[in-house]
């Protein structure tokens, strides 16, 4: 049986446009002005990922795909052993590496729910809809909503054995503080017994990661973009979007690749929302995203410091990619 969750709606009865409002108006009055990378996945926002993804330059989807159909046996025997379990996939999207452990799962007639978590309420949508004729036997309950929602969800199943999937390297999106404070939290919902899936992009040559970032068919360009968009949709924005230009650059010494909006002139941008003008000078940049590239030794650390011990770790044949099977 097939159900949908929807926890996006906030508590303090402000909507998600009152948040994206405030938001913006704090990021673009700081003085080195920056937006927060999670609202890029607004439904157009969301499409263009999904470009993004079957993009020649963006080795990362591929290589974790990779990484799955090499590993799915071995990886669905360590995870259904044991009886039943919840499979929590935060940021699930389209699911499309999941779906290769799912198949195998329901074929090993493995004991176990999907619990799907993504802030964007069409892909639950579309993803149950796929596995209800994809993968029929498989019991699936979507959560919409925050990660920080479905680890209240979580909570509420304690005593049940859990295996959580991050993966696609969305744990490059945080800084170093918020990935150790985003672990533990998740780490203090499990138990002995229960596991952690992370996917990783790994450190490697700076012009591969570049690329990635700063594909020719400009997909990336107008995914980065698309923000200024969604500004000017959601929120009344006169952002004239062809005077910015998507610039990304990697600092191989941090191992983080960094995305920003350049302003092509200088501009005074009116957002009605928030009945407001903000000022651009020529070349100032807006910050977007940091994704952050990792090396083996820093990701035993960083589960160490989580309470999360390194249990196999899966790599793609180019070893550009892995996905990291952590025990508490
Ligand atoms: C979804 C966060 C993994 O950082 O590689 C892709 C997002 N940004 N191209 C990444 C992204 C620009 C992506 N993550």
């Amino acid at each position: 049986l097939a159900h949908m969750i929807d926890l996006s709606r906030k508590k303090d009865g402000t909507n998600d446009t009152a948040a994206f409002a405030k938001d913006v108006d704090k990021g673009l009055s700081l003085k080195q002005k920056d937006l927060p990378s999670r609202y890029f996945y607004d439904g157009k926002g969301s499409q263009l990922f999904q470009q993004i993804m079957s993009l020649p330059e963006y080795y990362l989807t591929r290589a974790e795909h990779e990484v799955f159909t090499s590993n799915k046996e071995a990886i669905s025997t360590r995870f259904a052993g044991e009886g039943f379990f919840h499979l929590i996939d935060l940021g699930a999207g389209d699911a499309l590496k999941t779906k290769i452990l799912l198949g195998e799962l329901a074929q090993q007639q493995a004991d176990f729910d999907y619990v799907p978590v993504d802030i964007s309420g069409d892909a639950m949508q579309q993803l149950t809809q796929s596995l209800r004729s994809e993968l029929p036997d498989v019991d699936v309950q979507a959560v919409v909503g925050e990660y920080f929602k479905a680890l209240e969800w979580l909570q509420q199943n304690k005593s049940e054995r859990k295996v959580v999937l991050f993966l696609g390297s969305n744990i490059g999106n945080f800084e170093k503080k918020d990935s150790i404070e985003f672990l533990r939290s998740i780490r203090s919902y499990l138990s002995p017994g229960d596991r952690l899936l992370m996917g990783i992009d790994l450190r490697k040559n700076p012009d591969v990661i570049l690329q990635a970032y700063d594909d020719t068919a400009g997909v990336t360009a107008a995914f980065n973009l698309n923000l200024l968009h969604r500004i000017n949709r959601e929120l009344g924005g006169e952002f004239k979007v062809e005077q910015f230009r998507h610039y990304a650059m990697y600092n191989p010494l941090e191992g983080v690749m960094r995305s920003f909006l350049i302003s092509l002139q200088e501009q005074d941008v009116y957002i009605r929302a928030l009945d407001k003008t903000y000022h651009f000078e020529a070349w100032e940049a807006l910050h977007t995203e940091n994704s952050h590239k990792y090396s083996l030794e820093q990701i035993e650390e960083l589960g160490k410091l989580c309470g999360f011990a390194v249990e196999t770790v899966y790599y793609d044949s180019e070893k550009r990619f892995a996905d990291v099977l952590f025990t508490v």
